[in-house]
């Protein structure tokens, strides 16, 4: 049995654009989603968990039910709607009265400047492509620096990885584009250059608080002990987390991680451009991240596969639809005898362990983690307002343990924060994948507190795991 530490933040995510829906409210600025959504016709952000207007009855729950921490993102549109220039005020007295309100109950906000919601005018120029983006990201990163003295924890990014991949390899984000690895590995890099800025900016600045990085962190393992199959999940590791790991806390790519790339790169034809200039900003900012945020849902074996890339998205929750074959990486297989949600994501508890651990490791100044997103997403079912969801009960407590055991060997693990708090719209699967604490009727609105939810309250209330 674990105990977690008197001081862990035992939190609630959501993203501005999955919760607070509101998109065409307030003077908000278009993001590139609101036309591909609209364009796919399979379903709407809006009203989303309407976030916009119920903050405070969401932020109560959270008081009420040991929720003593709220991930939150900051829709760059709502400040500036067309991504740089002119400032719409009620976008930012929207932020001043959510944070106000979680002020007001003791909850503690942890915020994200970019969660997959770039500005659309920006994204129509590139999104992190263009280098011009990476200077409009580094003002608007400013201005909330300056106005938002509300807020202690700041996140420049929400997962850079899926970022890249879900733009430029599988598609199934705008702009929807196919296996270009030039892409992907040019908006990795940029991406990890704008944190290494902003986090520059941040300290020279003396600006109060803390900054770090959300980082999709999942774990790769060889399917067979087989060098092939080894070498197959090194490359996927290689590109999906020792990348970005080496460019928040080296600074540079070490050689074992150029050595994948550009094996990769290879493999599909890829050409990229690294800077010298890049690597100062980087390196100056790789002993300035106060936290690592860890979003960490599922793990992947991986086999070497020889083919051309082959990609199927479950996006429907039909268990065993999806495929993923990478050229020039591997193939991510079902293991047999792991259990997996009807999205095909593997749960195995030992992968947060793991990674953990190797942060520890490797990179022995990350200073503390935050567990910034981890959660199932399940279809629940709603009997007269009661909805047993003891699946996601028996995951969470699972994850849970395995943060524990990290913690118990030396890993400085300071909150977790529960994908999500309330149901909320997700990017490519819609409404029927429900994540929440608290289950959200989205006609009426009404939240309705999940048997997890009560579990989730008495784990606050004591920190033990059972
Ligand atoms: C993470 C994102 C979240 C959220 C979550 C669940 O990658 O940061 O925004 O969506 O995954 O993913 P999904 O909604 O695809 O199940």
């Amino acid at each position: 049995m674990y105990k977690l530490p008197e001081d862990f933040i035992f939190g609630g995510a959501t993203a501005a654009y999955q919760a607070e829906g509101a998109t065409k409210e307030g003077g908000k600025g278009l993001v590139a989603w609101d036309e591909f959504l609209e364009k796919q016709g399979r379903f709407s952000p809006d009203p989303a968990s309407d976030f916009y207007h119920q903050y405070p009855e969401d932020i109560r729950l959270c008081e009420k039910f040991g929720v003593n921490g709220i991930r939150i993102s900051i829709a760059w549109t709502r400040i500036f709607p067309d991504g740089t220039g002119e400032v719409n005020q009620e976008g930012v007295d929207f932020y001043h009265n959510l944070f106000a309100e979680c002020q007001k109950r003791n909850i503690t906000a942890f915020v994200t400047l970019h969660h997959f919601d770039t500005p659309k005018t920006l994204f129509d120029k590139g999104d992190f492509l263009n280098r011009e983006n990476l200077d409009a990201f580094v003002d608007y990163a400013e201005f909330c620096f300056k106005e938002f003295h509300e807020v202690h924890y700041w996140s420049t990014f929400n997962e850079i990885y899926p970022v890249a991949t879900n733009q430029y390899l599988l598609g199934t984000f705008p702009p929807s584009v196919k296996s270009d690895f030039s892409m992907i590995i040019q908006c990795l890099h940029n991406m990890m250059v704008a944190h290494a800025r902003t986090v520059n900016l941040f300290k020279d600045n003396n600006y109060p608080g803390e900054i770090g990085v959300v980082h999709s962190l999942e774990t790769k393992y060889p399917a067979t002990d087989s060098p092939e199959d080894q070498h197959a999940a090194f490359l996927d590791d290689a590109l999906s987390v020792r990348f970005l790991l080496d460019a928040t806390y080296l600074g540079y790519y070490s050689d074992k991680t150029m050595q994948a790339l550009e094996e990769i790169a290879e493999a599909n034809g890829a050409t990229y451009e690294f800077l010298e200039e890049d690597f100062e900003i980087m390196k100056k900012a790789s002993h300035r991240n106060d936290y690592l945020g860890i979003n960490h849902y599922q793990c992947h074996f991986v086999k070497a596969y020889d083919g051309e890339t082959q990609i199927h998205h479950n996006g429907t929750g039909d268990k065993g639809t999806s495929v993923y074959k990478v050229k020039g990486i591997g193939e991510r297989i079902y293991k047999e005898g792991l259990k997996r949600t009807d999205w095909d994501w593997l749960i195995y508890p030992e992968g947060m362990y793991d990674i953990l651990m190797r942060i520890k490791e490797d990179y022995p100044h990350y200073n503390k983690i935050y567990i910034t997103e981890n959660g199932m997403g399940y279809k629940d079912e709603f009997e007269d307002g009661v909805i047993m969801d003891e699946a996601r009960i028996d995951y969470l407590k699972v994850y849970l343990e395995a943060i524990g055991k990290a913690i118990e060997d030396g890993v400085n693990v300071k909150g977790y924060f529960l994908w999500s708090l309330m149901d909320l719209f997700s990017w490519t699967n819609g409404y029927n994948k429900r994540y929440g604490l608290f289950y959200v009727d989205f006609e009426t609105q009404k939240r309705y507190p999940k048997a997890s939810a009560y579990w989730y309250k008495r784990l606050s209330e004591t920190k033990t795991i059972s």
